[in-house]
């Protein structure tokens, strides 16, 4: 069978070369269509202003070219030094914003063609890389993000960065194309003097690939939504193993029955010496059997979701060639961040602040850039990145508090004492107008939308309920909407699908319950859902008990859960005449 298209290109792209160095050097106002791809395993995407599109369409103008460049921080975390940097960058060369990702990472918009080369010389110069953020390649490693200072957080932050260094290409291309050749960055491993990549081979891996570590109980990194997931065994305050899970993967095609989310599934225990090698082994397996023809179908879920968790077990046992042991008893409670102040165990506290849609702007009156970059100049503090989309500073002097609260609130971010509990936990992915795939808004009106919806939730008193909102403005689920309480996921303008049934620990997948909801009917729908909960839980449950009580859903995933409604599929099980659609 021939290969998909992105499989031709990566073949004969002589290991991510391309014309990447002469399209970069030429007056091209872009890259072309295989440039593109190439582009993503080193880190960027090439997009357009989508506000402007029309306007330009319609004048006769090319498109507004412009360009996300995407670090990789394992872990999320990065120097005070490194993040000015990264605030310098921003307001030379980018749209005066940092954008805090889902995976701990930041996401430069709006960098012109002129300053692509200069932004990756510059981020490299601080020892941050690029180099397979995005990409058929292990993408940015996730770790357990609260900066508690004990031994298990700390060896979990040190198996992110083992796992990155260990996944990062070894093609000489980075280097040889924005790098003008010179190794910038000392913390990045060696290239291959041949270009050869030894883990990935010649075309790379079917599609990207994602890794987390997760330390019980919190799952702030929903180590669940990942290709391969790490939940730390740490018994008596050191890690002795871990759990391994396999097959997460989110995205989806509204109403393509092929295409769903799935959570990963538990495979094995190993311990800690063998969890690098465990990971190898899956990688490998995933390159090998990994589908290559449909990249719709092409993720580490579609081989566990064919071939079965049994088969997986024995091929990636023969691959490791260590013992493993049957899963270890753990438990979550949350994929929230731990905002406000924390002892972080040694002394010392750590701040965590919540971040709007990890939009890092100085706008809407409230100036997080500003405040950031003064907290960073005056006390130097290191930080870390959460997969919710916030920011810890830590290590700080407890006598430095009180300046640090008045920094933060001179700058008017907002302190989070006074939000509902689904204020703190809800996000939205990116969207317009960068994001070349979304079919509705969703970062720039997700605040107005939780506005609404914090009114609900205070009428019903349920403001202290910690249950999860996200939103999407398209199926690929860059928000993790498929396993919140409720999500919004973008059909078309100002019309969402609407899921609801996942869970606030992040274990349990959502149902279709809408095909399509109107923007502005969000909150009364979410109403509905929320005065019966109010009304019918039992003994202090939270929404996610009480769904889990209530409903079948998410324990075996079955694709019709994400493309059919609940009332017909309901209807379809009875055997009865299907009713119609709600909106469809
Ligand atoms: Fe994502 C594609 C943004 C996390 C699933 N994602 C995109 C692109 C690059 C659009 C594109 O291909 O042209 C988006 C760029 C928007 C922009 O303008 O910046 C984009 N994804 C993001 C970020 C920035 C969302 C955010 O709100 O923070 C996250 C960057 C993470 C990072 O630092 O690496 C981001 N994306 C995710 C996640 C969540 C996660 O990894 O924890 C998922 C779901 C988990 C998963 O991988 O299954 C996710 N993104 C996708 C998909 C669907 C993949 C699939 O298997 O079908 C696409 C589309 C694709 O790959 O074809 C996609
Ligand atoms: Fe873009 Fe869709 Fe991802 Fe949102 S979920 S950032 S709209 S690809």
């Amino acid at each position: 069978m021939p290969g998909s298209e992105v499989e031709k290109i990566k073949e004969d792209s002589r290991a991510l070369r391309g014309t990447l160095k002469e399209t970069c050097e030429s007056d091209a106002s872009h890259f072309s269509h295989e440039e593109y791809q190439l582009l993503k395993f080193h880190g960027s995407y090439q997009q357009d202003d989508r506000d402007q599109r029309n306007e330009r369409k319609k004048a006769g103008q090319d498109k507004a070219w412009i360009f996300m460049i995407r670090t990789k921080t394992p872990g999320g975390s990065l120097s005070s030094k490194q993040y000015l940097e990264f605030d310098r960058i921003a307001g030379d060369l980018g749209n005066n914003t940092l954008r805090i990702t889902t995976r701990q990472g930041i996401q430069f918009h709006g960098i012109l063609k002129a300053g692509f080369k200069e932004t990756i010389q510059r981020l490299n110069r601080v020892g941050v890389t690029t180099k397979g953020a995005c990409g058929d390649v292990v993408r940015n490693t996730l770790a357990a993000a609260a900066p508690f200072q004990n031994a298990v957080y700390r060896e979990v932050q040190r198996l992110a960065k083992e796992l990155s260094d260990t996944f990062l290409s070894r093609s000489r291309s980075y280097t040889e194309i924005w790098l003008d050749g010179k190794k910038l960055n000392a913390d990045v491993p060696n290239d291959s003097p041949t270009d050869e990549e030894p883990i990935y081979g010649k075309v790379y891996l079917p599609r990207k690939f994602k890794f987390a570590i997760a330390v019980p109980p919190y799952n702030d990194i929903d180590v669940f939504t990942n290709d391969v997931g790490f939940i730390a065994h740490a018994p008596n305050g050191q890690v002795e193993g871990y759990n391994v899970f396999v097959g997460g993967g989110l995205g989806m095609t509204h109403g393509m029955l092929k295409t769903h989310p799935m959570l990963a599934q538990p495979l094995f225990y190993v311990k800690k010496e063998h969890a690098p090698a465990a990971a190898v082994a899956i990688v490998t397996m995933q390159r090998d059997f990994g589908n290559r023809e449909d990249r719709k179908i092409s993720r580490l879920k579609h081989v566990v979701e064919d071939r079965g968790i049994e088969w997986v077990r024995q091929e990636v046992g023969s691959r490791l060639k260590a013992p493993t042991e049957p899963i270890k008893p753990f438990a979550f409670v949350s994929v929230a961040d731990l905002l406000g102040w924390h002892e972080q165990g040694d002394g010392k506290l750590f701040c965590g602040i919540f971040v709007t849609e990890g939009r890092i702007q100085d706008a809407h009156d409230v100036h997080y850039r500003s405040a950031f970059r003064v907290i960073a100049e005056k006390f130097g503090f290191p930080m870390r990145f959460t997969a919710n989309c916030n920011l810890y500073f830590h290590d700080i002097d407890p006598s430095k508090r009180k300046e640090v609260d008045e920094i933060l609130k001179a700058h008017k971010v907002p302190h989070t004492d006074g939000f509902t509990e689904s204020r703190k936990t809800a996000h939205a992915c990116v969207a317009l107008p960068t994001c070349g795939l979304a079919l509705a808004e969703s970062e720039r009106i997700f605040p107005a939308l939780m506005d609404s919806i914090d009114g609900v939730l205070r009428e019903l008193k349920l403001e202290k309920e910690p249950i999860l909102f996200r939103m999407t403005g398209c199926p690929n689920g860059c928000a993790r909407p498929y396993n919140a309480d409720f999500a919004f996921v973008g059909r078309a303008p100002n019309k969402y699908a609407f899921f609801v049934g996942g869970s606030i620990v992040g274990d349990r997948l959502a149902g279709l319950e809408k095909k399509m909801v109107e923007l502005k009917d969000i909150p009364s729908v979410v109403r509905s859902y929320l005065k019966e909960f109010a009304e019918k839980r039992k003994n202090g449950e939270t929404f996610s008990q009480y769904w889990g009580r209530t409903h079948v859903n998410g324990a075996k995933p079955v694709p019709e859960q994400f493309h059919i409604e609940l009332a017909e599929r309901e209807a379809r099980l009875a055997g009865a005449k299907q009713p119609a659609s709600v909106s469809e």
